[in-house]
């Protein structure tokens, strides 16, 4: 059995954070896929799981027995810290890693994943009036990510860190967010540096689909 496994759907922007740090720290992890689209998330045996109902959660099968984790954040640090990789160097960097982690759960990834889930899955019409609010508030933090990335290279530190895994976990699919490249180019150079990592992988290649 892998040391790590990630119940995950390669749909899922939140469990890409998770793969794509397990891939970039060259971990001997699996994927076990959430049928997300067959409501699998909603039943009890996964609520037994996470009684949160969400994607993903991290299983590690350590020695002492298996420590599972659920909320992308966690797993990060969690990572971070096991594998003493993209992690803080400092005490500022760590508190600026959870400051731009808090503002990526919260606004980048949490309106950009809600405007996606209703116009890219749903089909909802983009006059729709939550569609119209979640992805007004998806731009504005892009702007915010754009504007904080022109002159530097990564998120929180002059090195790349578990923020910068969280900031793009939805930012790699902009056709399906509705975002034009060419308004945000330093957030497509920052992407093109996540890119250049060694092990680097786009979601559909190191998840299942969930369906
Ligand atoms: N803050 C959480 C968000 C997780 C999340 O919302 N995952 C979605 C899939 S991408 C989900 O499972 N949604 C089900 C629901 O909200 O009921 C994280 O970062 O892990």
């Amino acid at each position: 059995m892998a040391e790590f496994t990630l119940h995950c759907f390669a749909e899922s922007g939140n469990a890409y954070k998770a793969a794509l740090m397990l891939a970039l720290c060259g971990a001997d992890w699996q994927a076990k896929k959430i049928a997300f689209f067959e409501g699998e998330t909603r039943g009890d045996d996964y609520r037994d799981l996470n009684v949160m109902g969400e994607a993903p959660i991290l299983v590690h099968h350590r020695d002492d027995g298996d420590f599972r984790l659920s909320q992308s954040g966690a797993i990060l640090t969690y990572l971070a810290r096991h594998f003493g990789r993209f992690g803080h160097q400092n005490e500022t960097e760590e508190y600026e890693i959870l400051r731009w982690i808090l503002f990526d759960n919260h606004k980048l990834t949490g309106y950009t994943a809600t405007e996606r889930f209703m116009q890219f899955f749903m089909k909802k019409a983009a006059d729709d009036p939550v569609v119209e609010f979640a992805y007004g508030r998806a731009r504005a933090a892009w702007k915010v990510l754009e504007k904080h990335l022109t002159g530097r290279d990564w998120v929180a530190a002059d090195h790349p860190t578990i923020a910068d895994i969280s900031l793009c976990g939805y930012l790699f699919w902009p056709d399906q967010i509705g975002a034009d490249r060419s308004d945000y180019p330093a957030i497509e150079t920052w992407l093109g540096r996540l890119r250049a990592l060694q092990g680097w992988a786009p979601p559909e290649e190191l998840m299942p689909a969930g369906k």
